[in-house]
């Protein structure tokens, strides 16, 4: 065992602009909530510290569309996020926020202790600027044509359509989201911390030192390492944030992810007027539950900003999870493909502790799970209801049956077989242990089912109900041996169900029991009475999940209406702009497929004017052999543009839906080759 004397775990903050699904409730929240309540279990000392992201571009962006301001938005946010952890059971010593005024203060001094040290390089960049709304542009607040794959709708981030991370200044034809102007370029000035000074550190400290990180985790801290780290901004041009804390910075603000980490520290600073012990103290352990999203910052950045702050701790792990999918995509809150936890709620009244089940048992610990409803189902019918709540029911039926409710004493007649399976229970419980003091927590959960596996068996095995008439010392034994595996199960239950294990404990009549008593094969003395039994888990039914189904299958047809709606307006434009292209009614002479290309045609068009040869990307919609003699639209005055080493000299117009499919545009009857479109 390690030397630390206290625990302090940290949860990824989530984002405000978007209430919590299963996704976060499984990568994060149920991990660390039950790691927390076995060590408080066990007495230790412990913090779980939680809170909300407040800032960031996309909570502006999100402000700006829906007309209201950022703190309009995480005020909402906020609110349901605190609500839905809550309603989950976890235990949050603090669910903080990062618009705090702590936060604030925290996270400048942060800032400014290093600034103060040299820590940081400023450098002048180039970064758009928009003119009309007279402020610089995030990169999110940038559209254009990905250089890449000609996707019109890029970021000055990233393109989703390629999936390329781009620097803005790489787009074509860039256009402000805020203005719709087109950006100009001007020079900003902003901080960076200099990771690449801290690599060797990094290097000895995680490569070295760490080696017993979860595979996952490691494998990307090592991947970043070896691709060489770069000096990384840590300041925005943004009016939404943290104020850089320096002369000369005004309408600065601190990256956002330079400042939630230092949410934890600002949480735990409004939680404890001992926050120091918790965060500087050696023989603190500091441990950040994230998804695999996060590990970068948590196990690169943040570590290097506490390094180079001198006086905190560095984590000792970071069991990063991978992701969960949901029937087999990605979950995505702006498609709306999530079970949303505060709907979870509505649509399963009391049943959080089912979710927390099948989530901790299929937790994306090692590689990205998915999530479904016929799992859902199956793991409650199958597993909660027919091993653990069907145990521990019978045993408290029996007990009412044969001995009024009490505890019986252990019979005279005891066989190995009673023997084994009492001491059965703390081989489990050594197991669940070992499990849950190396973050695998899949693992478990299943280990505490084992424990509802041997009571269900043995009682499956003993038949108690036939040796009634025959063997009452034998009975009497096996109800005393079946009652003591209920008492441990409803103890070893507690941080994965801990809702169900508190209906159990009360059905049972046990309080104050914790960690050390598991074990113990008296937990219940003879004549301790049992109260009457109440279902702990109840069979869901085929249409419940149809239900489940359907609203997923509602939101795919929705998405899918979506994406076939037209293309937004354009904006105006004027009646020269219009009579500057030169249109014509021409006929395809001649077509051929270009070589090695899947879409490209090469026609020959009589143009009325002249005879020549445009190449169009029609391939995949028109046979060559079947367009020959049609009349086209074609804009003749289209500056000539190589095409796969073919000269284009115009082009022909097609119509084309959200599908892409492309067909002509042409005369509803034969006219004139030359004819002008107008
Ligand atoms: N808000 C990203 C996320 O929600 C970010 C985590 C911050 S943890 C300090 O995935
Ligand atoms: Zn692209």
């Amino acid at each position: 065992m390690d030397n630390f004397k206290r625990t302090l775990v940290t949860t990824a903050l989530p984002y405000a602009n978007g209430p919590v699904h299963i996704g976060h409730l499984a990568g994060v929240y149920v991990p660390a909530d039950i790691y927390v309540r076995y060590l408080r279990m066990k007495g230790e000392d412990v913090l779980l510290i939680g809170g909300s992201d407040e800032h960031g571009v996309p909570i502006t962006l999100k402000a700006k569309n829906e007309g209201v301001t950022p703190q309009d938005i995480v005020d909402r946010y906020h609110g349901i996020i605190k609500k839905s952890f809550q309603e989950f059971g976890i235990t949050f010593d603090i669910y903080s926020r990062t618009t705090t005024e702590t936060h604030y203060k925290t996270a400048s001094e942060f800032f400014k202790t290093l600034y103060d040290k040299g820590e940081f390089i400023e450098k002048e960049s180039d970064q758009y600027y928009d003119e009309e709304a007279k402020q610089f542009l995030a990169d999110r607040y940038i559209t254009g044509t990905c250089p890449h794959c000609g996707n019109e709708g890029a970021y000055g981030d990233q393109c989703e359509s390629c999936g390329t991370s781009l620097n803005a200044t790489d787009l074509i034809n860039p256009v402000s989201v805020i203005s719709g102007s087109v950006p100009v370029v001007r020079k900003t000035k902003h901080w960076y911390l200099p990771l690449d000074k801290h690599e060797p550190f990094l290097k000895k400290w995680i490569l070295e030192d760490h080696k017993e990180w979860k595979a996952n985790v490691y494998g990307q801290c090592k991947s970043w390492i070896d691709q060489g780290l770069q000096p990384r901004a840590v300041s925005r041009d943004l009016d939404w944030g943290v104020p850089v804390p320096v002369d000369g910075a005004d309408g600065k603000v601190l990256y956002v992810w330079f400042d939630a980490p230092i949410g934890y520290i600002s949480a735990t600073k409004e939680l404890t007027p001992e926050w120091e012990k918790y965060w500087k103290d050696k023989e603190t352990k500091l441990l950040h539950f994230i998804g695999k999203d996060n590990i970068v910052f948590h196990c690169i950045v943040f570590p290097s900003m506490l390094k180079a702050e001198g006086s905190f701790n560095l984590p000792e792990n970071v069991p990063a999870n991978e992701f969960l999918n949901l029937e087999g995509d990605k979950i995505s809150t702006s498609r709306n493909w999530a079970v949303w936890l505060h709907e979870y709620l509505e649509d399963f009244k009391d049943q959080q502790d089912v979710l927390r089940y099948v989530l901790a048992a299929n937790a994306p610990e090692t590689k990205d799970n998915d999530f479904t409803w016929k799992d859902f189902q199956a793991r409650n019918n199958n597993e909660l209801v027919a091993i653990l709540g069907n145990f521990v029911n019978r045993a408290i039926v029996l007990t009412h049956k044969y001995y009024d409710g009490k505890t019986p004493e252990m019979g005279s007649v005891v066989e190995d077989f009673d023997k084994q399976s009492l001491e059965e229970i703390s081989v489990i419980v050594n197991k669940v242990q070992s499990s849950l003091d190396q973050y695998r927590f899949r693992e478990a959960i299943k280990e505490m089912m084992n424990l509802a596996r041997l009571g269900n068996k043995y009682l499956a095995d003993t038949e108690p109900w036939k040796l009634i008439k025959t063997d009452e010392e034998r009975v009497k034994t096996i109800m005393y041996v079946s009652l003591q595996i209920t008492a441990n199960l409803s103890v070893l239950m507690e941080p994965f169900l801990p809702f169900s294990a508190v209906k159990l404990q009360n059905m049972i009549n046990l309080s104050d029991v914790n960690w050390s008593d598991l074990g113990k094969t008296d937990l219940l003395k003879a004549g301790h009475v049992i109260n009457k039994p109440e279902l702990l888990f109840a069979k869901i039914e085929d249409e419940t999940i149809q239900t489940q189904l359907d609203k997923l299958q509602a939101t795919k047809t929705a998405n899918e209406a979506a994406a076939k709606t037209a293309a937004p307006a354009k904006e105006n434009i004027s009646f020269d702009d219009f009579t500057k292209m030169d249109i014509r009614i021409g006929t395809i002479l001649e077509a051929e497929k270009v070589a090695k290309t899947k879409k490209l045609l090469k026609l020959l068009i009589d143009t009325g004017i002249d005879k020549r040869t445009v190449v169009s990307g029609i391939a995949e919609y028109y046979k060559p052999e079947d367009i020959i003699g049609k009349q086209v639209s074609i804009l003749v005055n289209l500056a000539p543009r190589n095409i796969k080493g073919i000269e284009s000299q115009g082009m022909i117009l097609m119509g084309e839906d959200a599908n892409g499919e492309l067909v002509f545009v042409q005369p509803s009857k034969d006219i004139k080759a030359g004819s002008e479109v107008r």
